[in-house]
């Protein structure tokens, strides 16, 4: 397959920032397009992110006479081709995002030729043709509370999601969730006397709270006064790097060290049955914190997003070590096709869960919802159900019902 022209475009995320979409042409003159996220709270080891006038430099005076005229017959064959140009620890000088914005549209461009949906072919060219089955269908983790960078309220835990499983097909568990969301904002409007209610970066209500734990406890008691305790539990991205520092973690006021956010945690969990899974509960360098965690009697799913970064030795490394039990897959922190799905094998490999997430700053591209279906993921992390991130939902339905 051979690659005949490369376009990059100046685009805008949801959040108004400056991201990049890729076009491919192919030899017939067809068009194939990326639209590349971007996130706020983000993990030092993510692959570096070019703005647009680098990323057109490098299409000028790299890409360009590399990769125009070769042929590849595999994602993997151009992906390997990019990371050994390339040659950076963290893709600095092609740059993650044009780079997994190359991988995606040739992923594209290949499922077209092979008259595949895209998840169908990333599933035969990377995870053995194995199709997810119905059992398969993922958990949606859906923020609905934003605070930490996501906001700018009083919350230090940057998501509370709720988790939806249950009820088949995906699209009647969807209009559960819009109702349940609707719900909610009417009842935080009502309790706080508002007419209207600030969201915040990924749609979810973005006012102030009593303290970090009074969302998860209205979250629970919607859910049990709906009847979903079946289908609905929660879940939360505390994003801790965000409250670190020197002296430890500045949490509900007051600086706490590792082993009293642990305990905050622990209280958090006695007091609620439902909440299922906990994303960086402590910052990527604190690894005794994720240990002890990982390893107390809660029982709850410990996620790396932060710490992991979506690198298949990263996800080996921590799996093995025994400070996750779940591990996040964002394709741009690691800039290929590739990784991301090695990456997927690499915690399947290490029997801990997957979710496969959007980003804070999000685009109309839906590629990680094939990539969730094609690698048969536990769970994908879409956001609250609305404005942009909406078109994540009507392609999960699309694809799984
Ligand atoms: C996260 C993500 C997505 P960001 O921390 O998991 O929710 O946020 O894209 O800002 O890193
Ligand atoms: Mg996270």
């Amino acid at each position: 397959m051979k690659i005949q022209d490369i376009i990059v475009k100046l685009i805008f995320d949801s959040r108004g920032e400056e991201t990049i979409e890729v076009e491919l042409q192919d030899e017939n003159s067809d068009l194939f397009r990326a639209q590349i996220p971007s996130g706020k709270s983000r993990g030092k080891n993510e692959a570096a992110v070019l703005g647009y006038d680098a990323a057109q430099k490098v299409v000028a005076s790299i890409l360009n006479k590399k990769i125009i005229g070769p042929d590849f017959n595999y994602v993997r064959e151009l992906d390997n081709f990019l990371i050994s140009l390339d040659n950076t620890k963290n893709k600095s000088k092609i740059g993650g995002n044009l780079m997994l914005g190359i991988s995606i549209a040739f992923s594209r461009m290949m499922a077209f030729m092979c008259g595949k949906e895209l998840w169908e072919f990333l599933s035969d060219e990377f995870f053995g043709g194995r199709a997810s089955s119905e059992s398969e269908k993922p958990l949606i983790f859906s923020n609905l509370i934003n605070g930490g960078e996501h906001a700018n309220n009083n919350l230090d835990i940057q998501e509370y999601m709720v988790v939806v499983g249950g009820g088949k097909p995906i699209s009647l568990r969807v209009k559960k969730l819009i109702s349940f969301y609707k719900k909610l904002g009417d009842i935080l409007k009502a309790k706080n006397k508002l007419k209207n209610i600030v969201i915040g970066d990924e749609g979810g209500y973005a006012i102030d709270f009593k303290d970090n734990f009074e969302p998860i406890k209205i979250l629970e008691d919607l859910i049990y006064k709906q009847g979903f305790k079946k289908e609905f539990s929660l879940g939360l991205d505390v994003a801790a790097n965000s409250f670190y520092g020197k002296g430890g973690y500045s949490f509900g006021g007051r600086k706490v060290n590792t082993k009293e956010l642990g305990k905050i945690y622990s209280g958090y969990f006695k007091k609620s049955k439902l909440l299922h899974s906990i994303e960086d509960p402590f910052a990527e360098t604190d690894e005794d914190g994720f240990k002890k965690l990982k390893n107390s009697k809660a029982d709850r799913i410990v996620v790396g997003d932060d710490l992991t970064v979506t690198s298949p030795f990263l996800i080996e490394k921590y799996a093995k070590a025994g400070l996750i039990s779940g591990v996040i897959i964002k394709p741009n922190q690691i800039g290929t096709v590739t990784e991301s799905c090695e990456a997927m094998l690499a915690a399947k490999e290490n029997k801990i869960k997957t979710i496969v997430s959007h980003r804070s700053g999000e685009t109309k591209d839906n590629f990680i919802i094939h990539l969730a279906k094609a690698g048969g993921a536990y769970g994908v992390k879409i956001g609250a159900p609305v404005r942009e991130r909406i078109l994540k939902f009507d392609e999960l339905i699309r694809i799984y019902d």
